[in-house]
Parts: structure tokens; C-alpha cells; sequence
């Protein structure tokens, strides 16, 4: 695995009440760090001795790549997609005449659960989640296979999927960095992506520099080439690696550099969850044979997931606690990614590790208020820059930044609003008001967001209207509407704007007729009068010369 010299499971915890395994811990450290090479980023500190003693040194540093099937969270959907709820009988697509193979979820022996996806196999005993077969062709067989892990992570090598009986021949991988709350495309699979995904088929080697983060659609995985010999469907992360760390990955500064410069680089290998969303299940190469669909379903032995808890290189190490995985952080910084400075040591906004220089990297390690590489001047982070004001005799923050202003960078710029549920040291301490341009009489808003809204307008942005009114770049009062602004004499109300009449009548409820003293109300103005037009009409008009109402 890349970035793993040394192989360990990932470590749980240790307790006071366990010398021994600090012990070994220690011992374990001190191995890792005497076969890491120049540029692991495996060590946050060492102690150096310099003249004036012993002294830490701080680097930039990551843990290791693990196999993160061991800490995943796997759901499947829809409900009863899985095997054996009634047991059910299957065959395969090499031996399709013999279905006798049964899988029933009450029989440990015959039962294909979920969790078979991630446990570890031995003695060689193949075990796998098993979806029901396709009885209910043409009705297609759909499954989800979603992965959570509650931790952002950063994939280091290739993710295997390993498909006993035959790979999908339609699927997509997905991927959240948000915990599920939104999702994207990671790679499609498909026999003919053109056809299935209006993609044209690509192969991660045909990507260069330019765009190794571009999401492809592949038909290397999915076309048929026996259930045996090909099991495995891939999420190419090495050959992406390779385009600039070289072919053996033996440049691995390179790829760092890139990680630093390139936008969107390491975004690319970031997740927090995964879907597999399968389509159509492996088909033997021909078409769909409906006289047995007993021998297409799905079925998922392994899903390897080589990757590394992302903690922003600041901590090597990351535990399992209490069931979720948290980078244990250094530099003085805080949070489940050790995305934030720790209480007291912001004196400068926090920032993530950087792999530069190499090969140990920048920690950018967080400071204390009022340490001398900070200030007297509290700035909770939004600036690193004080200045003293010789007329006022104060010290004040110098460009404070998120959005904030003031002289310790304590309130939020026009425009912004404090947001309740952030510390007034976070990134996120002001939300910007966003009042709707027409809708408002400006941009600013109160403590709790709301804008000030010109006549019409409602709603704390001022982006709905009062009833009685409608949206038109603003708000504007109703011209007609379906309660008390009725269009009459047949007329219809086109968006509250005006009413759209009746060829023979106008004004703005159609409430006029067109017929005028004088005027010929004959023709096609006249096909459908109203008893009221008929009235005026006989008064002023032509009464013989109108055709009978329909
Ligand atoms: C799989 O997930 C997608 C996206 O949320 C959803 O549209 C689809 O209905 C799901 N399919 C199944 C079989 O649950
Ligand atoms: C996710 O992890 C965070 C931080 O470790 C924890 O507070 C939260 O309870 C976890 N959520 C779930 C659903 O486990
Ligand atoms: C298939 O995936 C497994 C992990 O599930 C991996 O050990 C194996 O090397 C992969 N095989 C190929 C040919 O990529
Ligand atoms: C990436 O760029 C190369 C060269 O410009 C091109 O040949 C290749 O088709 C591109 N790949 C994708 C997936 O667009
Ligand atoms: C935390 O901050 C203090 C004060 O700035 C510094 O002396 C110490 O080395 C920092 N700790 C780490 C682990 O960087
Ligand atoms: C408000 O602050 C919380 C806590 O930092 C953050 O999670 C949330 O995204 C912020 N809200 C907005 C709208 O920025
Ligand atoms: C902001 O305005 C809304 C609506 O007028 C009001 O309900 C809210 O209390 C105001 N908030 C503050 C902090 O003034
Ligand atoms: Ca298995």
C-alpha cells in the first residue's frame, strides 16, 4: 500500500490499565519511524539535539493507509434486496440448467448478509452478500450498497470490489464528502457507456495532468469475460497517482507537490462515504434469457477501501473511539479532522500542514493567543496582523478576514450576520445575508439574518411576496387573481398579471365590452356574447346582423 511502510491494523485506543501495550506501541512507533523514508510524513515530532540541548521538531504528518472495510458502516437498499427472505433457489450463468443452489437467511451455512462484504475471509472460504435473483424481469434489478465510515478519509490505492458470478454490466460508484448529505459521480461502469451513459468510454490511462480528476465512465470492468477470471470492478487510484509520481510511483514528491498546487488534486481522493449503486446485474454475455432469470442477481464478496483518515497532516496516528475513527491531533489543534486551532492557541487562523517543503513538510502548527509569533491583541483567528493606533491608543486587528470586522475582528462585516451556532473564533462565525437584490431595500440584515423588505415583499430574504401579490423581479400587487380579482366575461388570469380576455371584451377584468356606440359588433368579435354584450349590442348595434349564440 502506498504510504504504508509498516502495516498495522489500526490501533485502538490504549488504557492506563495497560502498560504493556503502550509498551508496544512505543516500540511500534520507533519501528515505523526507523524504516519511514524521506517524505512518509509519518512523525509530527522528533526531539533533535542542538547545541543548546534537546529541542522537538515539528513536521507535517498523516497516518497510515489502512483498510478502512474494517471500520465501515454497510446499508443495503432497497429492503429485501438480500437473498434468502423467503430461501430461494439460484443457479449461475456458467452452470445455468443446475438451480439447485439454495440461499435461505435462516441457515448460517446459506445466508449471504451484508456483512459478508467486509469480513475476513479464512482458509480460503469465500463469503458474500447475495441480492435476490431477477424473477421480476423486465422490472429492473436495482440494488445500493452505501458505506459510511463518519470520518473523512483520503483513498491511497486502488478500491476493489470483488464480484463472485459475474460483474455488474451497469454500475456507478458514488461518493459524499459530507456525510451522505449530498452525492457525486466517483466512476461509472458499463458494457457500452455510450449507450448506457451517453459517455464515451475512457481508461484512467488515457488521463493526463490536465485531467486526472475528471470522472470517467469505463467498460473495463463490466464486459464479460467469464465469472472467474475477472472478478474484481476498480476505482483506479494508483495509475492516477502515477501520472505524476511516475509508473512505479517511485516520484512520490512529485505527487505531493502536486497535492499542494493543484486545485481539486486532493479533493479528488477525499470521502466520507461511498455508494455503490448497482444496475444490471452480469448477463453471460448475451441478452436477457427470460425462461431462466433465476441466474442473474448480484453478488459481492470483498470491498477494499485502502485509505488514510484525513487529518489535515496534522496527526500520525488515528483510533477507533467509541466506535468512530478521530485523528488524534497535534500541532495544537482540535476537531475529529483537526480542522480547527485548539481553545487558546489562536493567535493565527489555522491552517492545514503543507507536504512542502519535502521531505518533512510545514506543520503549521497552531500558536497560543499572545505568544510572541501572535500578538497581545485577540483576533480569534480572523487575522494575524495587529497594528497600534497612535490617535486612539488602542491596538486593533489588521484585515480581519471570514468576514468579520472591528478591532479584535469580533463582529461581522455589512452585509453578514453572526451565526448563532458558531464560537466566535470560527471560520464560519459570520453567514453572509443573501437578501434577495429585488426584494430588499439592500443587502444588510439583522442579528438573526433577516432583511429588510420593500412593499410586497416577505420572507426573512425577502424573496416571497404578501398575499395579494406576485413575483415579477420584486414583488407587485395582483392584477387578477382566482378569489377576488376574478377575471370576468370568460377571461383568463395569466400570472396575476392581467387577465387575458375574451376577443369581444377588454379592460382590466374583461369587465368592458368591445362594442361601441356606432361600431359593428359583427364577425368574429361576436361569436360567444355574453347576455350583457347582447344587451348593449341591441341598444347601440347591429342585433339583426349577429349571428345566434352556439
Ligand atoms: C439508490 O440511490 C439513489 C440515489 O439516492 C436513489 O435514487 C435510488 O432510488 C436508490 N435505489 C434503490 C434501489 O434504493
Ligand atoms: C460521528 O463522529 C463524531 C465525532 O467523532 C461523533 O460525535 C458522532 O456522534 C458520530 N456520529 C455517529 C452517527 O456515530
Ligand atoms: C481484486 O481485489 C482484491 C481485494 O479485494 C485484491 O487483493 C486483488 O489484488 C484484486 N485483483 C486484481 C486483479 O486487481
Ligand atoms: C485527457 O486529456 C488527454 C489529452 O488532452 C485526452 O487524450 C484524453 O482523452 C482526456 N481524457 C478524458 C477522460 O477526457
Ligand atoms: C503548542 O503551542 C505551544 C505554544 O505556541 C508550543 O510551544 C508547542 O510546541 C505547541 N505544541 C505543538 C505540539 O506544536
Ligand atoms: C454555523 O456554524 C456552524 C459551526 O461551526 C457550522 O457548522 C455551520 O455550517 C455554520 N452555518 C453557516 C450557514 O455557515
Ligand atoms: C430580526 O427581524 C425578525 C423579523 O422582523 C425578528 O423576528 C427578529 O427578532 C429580529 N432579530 C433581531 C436580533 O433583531
Ligand atoms: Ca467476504
Amino acid at each position: 500500500m502506498i504510504g504504508a511502510p509498516c502495516a498495522s491494523p489500526l490501533r485502538r485506543a490504549p488504557t492506563a490499565s495497560q502498560p504493556a501495550m503502550l509498551l508496544r506501541v512505543a516500540l511500534l512507533l520507533l519501528h515505523c519511524s526507523a524504516s519511514a523514508l524521506g517524505g512518509k510524513y509519518e512523525l509530527c515530532k522528533s526531539l533533535v539535539s542542538t547545541d543548546d540541548g534537546s529541542v522537538w521538531e515539528h513536521y507535517a504528518c498523516q497516518p497510515r493507509s489502512e483498510s478502512m472495510k474494517d471500520y465501515v458502516r454497510i446499508k443495503v437498499d432497497p429492503p429485501g434486496i438480500t437473498c434468502g427472505n423467503p430461501p430461494e433457489r439460484f443457479c449461475t450463468l456458467e452452470n445455468p440448467y443446475l438451480c439447485s443452489d439454495e440461499c435461505d437467511a435462516s441457515n448460517p451455512d446459506l445466508a449471504h448478509p451484508p456483512q459478508l462484504m467486509q469480513d475476513r475471509e479464512r482458509h480460503g472460504l469465500l463469503t458474500y452478500w447475495q441480492s435476490v435473483t431477477w424473477r421480476r424481469h423486465p422490472e429492473p434489478l436495482l440494488a445500493n450498497i452505501s458505506m459510511s465510515w463518519n470520518k473523512s478519509l483520503e483513498l491511497t490505492d486502488d478500491l476493489h470490489v470483488t464480484f463472485e458470478y459475474g460483474r455488474p454490466t451497469i454500475m456507478v460508484l458514488d461518493k459524499s464528502v459530507d456525510h451522505g448529505r449530498s452525492w457525486q459521480p466517483y466512476q461509472y461502469y458499463a458494457d457500452d457507456c455510450l449507450d448506457t451513459f451517453n459517455m464515451p468510454a475512457k481508461r484512467v490511462r488515457d488521463l493526463t495532468a490536465a485531467n486526472v480528476t475528471r470522472v470517467i465512465c469505463t467498460e473495463q470492468y463490466s464486459r464479460w469475460v467469464g465469472s472467474k477470471s475477472h472478478k474484481n470492478v476498480t476505482l483506479e487510484v494508483r495509475a492516477r497517482f502515477a501520472v505524476f509520481a511516475g509508473p512505479r510511483l517511485h516520484n512520490m514528491d512529485t505527487l505531493y507537490t502536486r497535492m499542494e498546487s493543484m486545485k481539486g488534486l486532493r479533493d479528488f481522493f477525499t470521502f466520507t462515504n461511498l455508494r455503490l449503486r448497482l444496475l444490471r446485474p452480469a448477463l453471460g454475455g448475451t441478452y436477457v434469457q427470460r425462461d431462466n432469470l433465476l441466474k442473474y442477481f448480484y453478488a459481492i464478496s470483498n470491498i477494499e477501501v485502502p485509505a488514510r483518515c484525513k487529518c489535515n497532516l496534522h496527526a500520525s496516528q488515528c483510533l477507533l473511539l467509541d466506535g468512530n475513527l478521530q485523528c488524534q491531533c497535534e500541532h495544537n489543534t482540535t476537531g475529529q479532522d483537526c480542522q480547527r486551532c485548539k481553545k487558546g492557541f489562536k493567535a493565527k487562523s489555522w491552517k492545514a500542514g503543507s507536504y512542502l517543503p519535502t521531505p518533512n513538510g510545514t506543520p503549521n502548527t497552531c500558536t497560543i493567543a499572545g505568544s510572541p509569533s501572535g500578538s497581545n491583541c485577540e483576533c480569534y483567528g480572523h487575522s494575524n496582523r495587529c497594528s497600534y493606533l497612535e490617535f486612539l491608543k488602542i491596538v486593533t486587528c489588521v484585515s480581519c478576514k471570514h468576514n468579520t470586522r472591528g478591532q479584535n475582528c469580533q463582529h461581522c462585516r455589512l452585509g453578514y450576520f453572526r451565526n448563532a451556532s458558531a464560537e466566535l473564533d470560527d471560520e464560519s462565525v459570520c453567514i453572509e445575508c443573501n437578501c434577495n437584490q429585488m426584494g430588499s431595500l439592500h443587502d444588510r440584515c439583522n442579528g438573526t439574518g433577516f432583511c429588510q423588505c420593500k412593499d410586497g415583499a416577505a420572507g426573512p430574504k425577502c424573496d416571497e411576496c404578501l398575499p395579494g401579490h406576485h413575483w415579477k423581479q420584486g414583488c407587485y400587487p395582483n392584477v387578477c387573481d382566482d378569489e377576488m380579482l376574478l377575471c370576468q366575461n370568460g377571461g383568463t388570469c395569466h400570472q396575476n398579471q392581467k387577465c387575458a380576455c375574451a376577443p369581444e371584451f377588454k379592460g382590466v377584468l374583461c369587465q368592458q365590452a368591445r362594442c361601441e356606440a356606432g361600431k359593428d359588433c359583427n364577425g368574429a368579435a361576436a361569436r360567444r356574447p355574453s347576455a350583457a354584450a347582447l344587451l348593449l349590442c341591441a341598444l347601440f348595434g347591429g342585433l339583426l346582423a349577429a349571428p345566434p349564440p352556439r
